[in-house]
C-alpha cells in the first residue's frame, strides 16, 4: 500500500476526509510578491532601498531587469504548488528605458506584467511604492508637513489605484492594492496628532473615487516602528484599525509589524468581526522586523488555522512578505511559498471536531493532548500527493530545479 493511501486512513480514522482538504486548499490563492527576486530593488535603478527597511546579503545572481524577474518567477511558478496571484510594486514599471514619474505611471507601464500574469493564469495585486525616493528622504510621504511632497504621494498613490483597477478588469480578477507609508519620526514627537490627521486626509483623497470591488480592493498596512522611525509611526496599528472600520477599507497585518511577543494569529479573529477582509504580509522577523524567508513554525501555522478552522478562504487574503539576499533568491522565494501552502494543507488536516469536542468538554488536558499528536500526524505523503497532483517536485527534489536553474541561468547575470 502507498504511503498516501496509508495516511488517508489514519486521518479518516479521527474523521478527516484528505480529499476534501486537498481540494479546499487548492482553491486559495496565495500572493507572491515579486520583492524577494532583486532585493526591492525595481527598475528605476537611480535610488537605494529606504523607508526603515533593509535587505542584507549579496548573494550573486541577482535579477536585473524584468525580464530576468519574469524567468525566475517562473520558476517559482513551478515549484510552489496551489493557485499564486503575483504580487507587483510600482517601482516594478517597465518605461521602456525612460523616466516617468512616479505621479504619472499609467497601466502602459505595466501591460508585459499582464500578459505574463495572464499566460500563467495569476491574479496580480498592487502597491504604490512610497519610498525609495528622493521626496521620501524626509522620512514623510503623504503625512508630509509640506504639502508639495505630500501631494506628490498622494497624486503617485490615486495613479497606483487606476493601474490597479486597470489591471483587475483586464483580468477579470479584483487586484488588491496595499498601501504602505514609512512616514515617522526618529525621535520623540512634540504632536503626534497632526501627522495622522495629515495621513487620515491623504488616504480620504486617494480613496475618494469609487472603484467596484470586482476590480480594486484596497488595504491599508499598519506598523510599530521602521530604522529611522522608532519613536513614532504615523500608520500604526490602532490608526489603521480604525481607518479600515469607518472607511470599510481591508487591514493589512504583516507578521513583522508587531512587538516581538504579539502574533497576528490572534489578530485575525476580532479583525474580521469588524472588517469583511483583511490582507496578510506574512513575512518571519528575527529580533525585529527582520523579513527573514518563512519557515514552517508554530505562528505560520497558526496563522493557516485561523484561516481554515474559521471557514475565512475567502475573507483573508494571503500575501508574502520577506527579503533575503543572502541565499539564493528563488530557492527562498519557493521555500517560503512552499511553507505557506504546506500550513494551509496542514490545518486544513486537523480532526476539527475531535478538537472541538475537547474543548466543549471542559477537559483542557485532553484538548492539549490532541493538539500535540496533531503535530506528528502522516502529513508528508499527503503533501507529496498535492505536490504530484499541482505537478510540482516534492520535497526532497525540487532543490535540483534550483541547482540546475542556477548552473543554466542565474551563474551566468
Ligand atoms: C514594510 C512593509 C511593506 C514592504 C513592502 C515592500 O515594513 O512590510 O509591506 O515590505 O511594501
Ligand atoms: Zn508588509
Amino acid at each position: 500500500m502507498k504511503a498516501f493511501d496509508l495516511a488517508k486512513e489514519v486521518y479518516a480514522a479521527l474523521g478527516v476526509d484528505v480529499e476534501s482538504a486537498l481540494g479546499r486548499v487548492n482553491e486559495i490563492p496565495v500572493s507572491i510578491h515579486c520583492w524577494q527576486g532583486d532585493d526591492v530593488n525595481g527598475f528605476e535603478n537611480d535610488s537605494a532601498l529606504d523607508g526603515g527597511i533593509a535587505v542584507t546579503g549579496h548573494h550573486p545572481g541577482r535579477a536585473r531587469n524584468a525580464d530576468e524577474l519574469r524567468s525566475d518567477l517562473d520558476e517559482v511558478w513551478k515549484l510552489v504548488p496551489g493557485p499564486k496571484r503575483l504580487n507587483i510594486h510600482a517601482i516594478y514599471a517597465e518605461t521602456g528605458g525612460k523616466k516617468v514619474s512616479r505621479d504619472e505611471l499609467t497601466i502602459d507601464h505595466f501591460s508585459r506584467w499582464i500578459d505574463w500574469a495572464k499566460s500563467s493564469g495569476s491574479g496580480l495585486d498592487f502597491n504604490p511604492t512610497c519610498f525609495s525616493h528622493p521626496l521620501a528622504s524626509e522620512g514623510f510621504t503623504v503625512s508630509s508637513p509640506d504639502a508639495g511632497v505630500r501631494d506628490f504621494w498622494i497624486r503617485h498613490c490615486i495613479a497606483c489605484r487606476e493601474i490597479a483597477a486597470a489591471m483587475g478588469r483586464i483580468l477579470k480578477n479584483p487586484c488588491v492594492t496595499n498601501f504602505w507609508f514609512p512616514d515617522g519620526f526618529k525621535d520623540t514627537p512634540y504632536d503626534r496628532l497632526a501627522a495622522r490627521e495629515r495621513l487620515r486626509g491623504a488616504l480620504d483623497e486617494i480613496f475618494e473615487k469609487e472603484i467596484p470591488r470586482e476590480y480594486n480592493l484596497d488595504a491599508v498596512e499598519s506598523k510599530l516602528f521602521g530604522i529611522g522611525a522608532e519613536s513614532c509611526t504615523v500608520g500604526s496599528h490602532e490608526f489603521y484599525m480604525g481607518y479600515a472600520v469607518s472607511r470599510g477599507k481591508l487591514l493589512c497585518l504583516d507578521a513583522g509589524h508587531f512587538h516581538p511577543t504579539e502574533v497576528i494569529s490572534d489578530k485575525i479573529s476580532s479583525c474580521l468581526l469588524y472588517l469583511d477582509e483583511i490582507l496578510l504580509h506574512v513575512s518571519r522577523g528575527v529580533r525585529w522586523d527582520s523579513d527573514h524567508v518563512v519557515t514552517l513554525n508554530d505562528e505560520l501555522l497558526a496563522i493557516a488555522q485561523e484561516i481554515i478552522r474559521h471557514g475565512f478562504d475567502k475573507r483573508v487574503h494571503i500575501g508574502l512578505d520577506y527579503f533575503d539576499g543572502s541565499i539564493d533568491r528563488i530557492a527562498a522565494w519557493a521555500v517560503g511559498g512552499r511553507n505557506m501552502r504546506k500550513a494551509l494543507l496542514q490545518a486544513a488536516l486537523e480532526p476539527a471536531s475531535l478538537l472541538r469536542a475537547a474543548e466543549e468538554s471542559g477537559d483542557n488536558a485532553r484538548r492539549l493532548a490532541l493538539l500535540e499528536e496533531c503535530r506528528t500526524l502522516p502529513f508528508a505523503p499527503v503533501w507529496e500527493e498535492f505536490c504530484r497532483r499541482c505537478g510540482v517536485p516534492g520535497s526532497f527534489d525540487w532543490y535540483a530545479e534550483i541547482e540546475r536553474y542556477r548552473k543554466d541561468v542565474t551563474s551566468k547575470r
